[in-house]
């Protein structure tokens, strides 16, 4: 079954262009508030748990009829208002020939983290022969999908350069933060490298036909204002700016970021991503003019029973009732051990109470 059996957020809508999450993202008027998740797919489907059996997780993002089937799952499911490919933020990594890993209930494994000056030259360009398997997968996605948009993604070099030094995942960033306090120089050509690669790996997304991007800075809310500014900012603003001429809007999204949201809507965005501590309309406020904003149910707020979701959603549509553009989604992403149907019923809460 194509996603396209069954309605889903457009129902009323038949093109791409016309779909209340680019309307949404482009801060026009919607015929309800679009609403999709982060980490839509993945464990917390027992369809997804099924195809998966046996494959590890990065084969999974390099064999696109599995990538097709993990995407469009969500979007079956739950009737989101757009798709996200199935994929990780280190997959671009992986392809120019870091050796690192996927371990289940760790995350990202780099097995030679990168500390030195010589180590940089691991980090050669990404050219689209090295994910030929990834353009391969958007293309068929974008036939399946219909009026659903998808979205391509990739991590941000704060957050890459995170793992690639710490050599896996990280609470305080000690190992990245030395090299960003203690070799400026080598630590602001590591991101630069990082931005050319992320620039490749969005471009060649959007180039295969995906209709917005998602850039995943997930553990920049480790720095503050003044170090974002000097240490991050030129990356990420690298990013958008190489992909600005292809008009498609440019998602910016982070956890903890509360004080970095208005550094963030300058790095270029079109939509700044928003978590749960600060509430829409001060988030607005704090971003400034000109961008639409994407958030921000808490996602422990899904364990909650039914009227308490929903009343924690109406919160968050109630703030952002004045935004001239509003994709709802949860603060960060979706927990593995969730109740999936508590999505789906998310999804109905936000298209029927919006509904315009
Ligand atoms: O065992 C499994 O099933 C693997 C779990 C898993 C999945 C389903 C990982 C490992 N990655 C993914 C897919 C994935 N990763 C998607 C799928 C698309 C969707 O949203 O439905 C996306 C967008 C990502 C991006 C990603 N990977 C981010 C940014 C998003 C976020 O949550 O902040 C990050 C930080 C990663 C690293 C990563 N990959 C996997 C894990 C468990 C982690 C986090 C580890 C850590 O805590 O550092």
């Amino acid at each position: 079954m194509s996603a396209n059996d069954r309605p889903t957020g457009q129902q009323q809508t038949s093109t791409v262009a016309e779909s209340a999450f680019l309307k949404a993202c482009r801060r026009e008027p919607v015929p309800h508030t679009p609403v999709w998740f982060m980490r839509q797919a993945g464990r917390s489907l027992p369809e997804y748990l099924k195809v998966r059996e046996g494959i590890p997780m990065l084969d999974s993002c390099m064999r696109p009829d599995l990538v097709t089937e993990i995407t469009l799952q969500p979007v079956r499911r739950h009737r989101v208002d757009a798709a996200i490919l199935f994929s990780d933020i280190v997959v671009p990594l992986r392809a120019i020939g870091i050796d690192l890993d996927i371990k289940p209930g760790v995350g990202p494994v780099i097995a030679e983290p990168i500390r030195t000056r010589a180590d940089l030259q691991r980090l050669r360009p990404l050219e689209p022969d090295d994910v030929r398997y990834v353009t391969e997968s958007v293309g068929a996605l974008v036939g399946e999908l219909g009026a659903t948009p998808l979205i391509g993604f990739a991590g941000a070099p704060f957050t890459l350069a995170s793992y690639l030094v710490e050599g896996g995942p990280s609470r305080n960033h000690e190992h990245t933060k030395a090299m960003m306090y203690g070799d400026p120089q080598l630590w602001a050509d590591l991101v630069d490298r990082l931005a050319d690669i992320t620039a490749a790996f969005l471009t060649l997304q959007i180039e295969a036909g995906a209709s917005a991007v998602q850039l995943f800075d997930s553990w920049v809310g480790a720095l503050a204002p003044a170090d974002y500014r000097r240490s991050v900012m030129p990356a990420s603003a690298k990013v958008f700016d190489a992909i600005a001429g292809h008009g498609v809007p440019r998602i910016h999204f982070g956890v903890g970021t509360g004080e970095l949201l208005g550094l963030m809507g300058e790095a270029g965005a079109d939509v700044v991503g928003v978590d749960w501590r600060v509430p829409l309309d001060e988030a607005a406020r704090r971003v400034g003019p000109g961008k639409a904003l994407q958030g921000n149910l808490d996602p422990a707020v899904l364990f909650a029973p039914r009227e308490a979701v929903e009343a924690k959603a109406r919160e968050v549509l109630t703030a952002a009732r004045d935004l001239p553009g509003h994709v709802f989604n949860l603060g960060h992403g979706v927990l593995p051990s969730i109740d999936p149907d508590a999505l789906t019923r998310l999804v109905e809460f936000v298209h029927t109470s919006t509904q315009r």
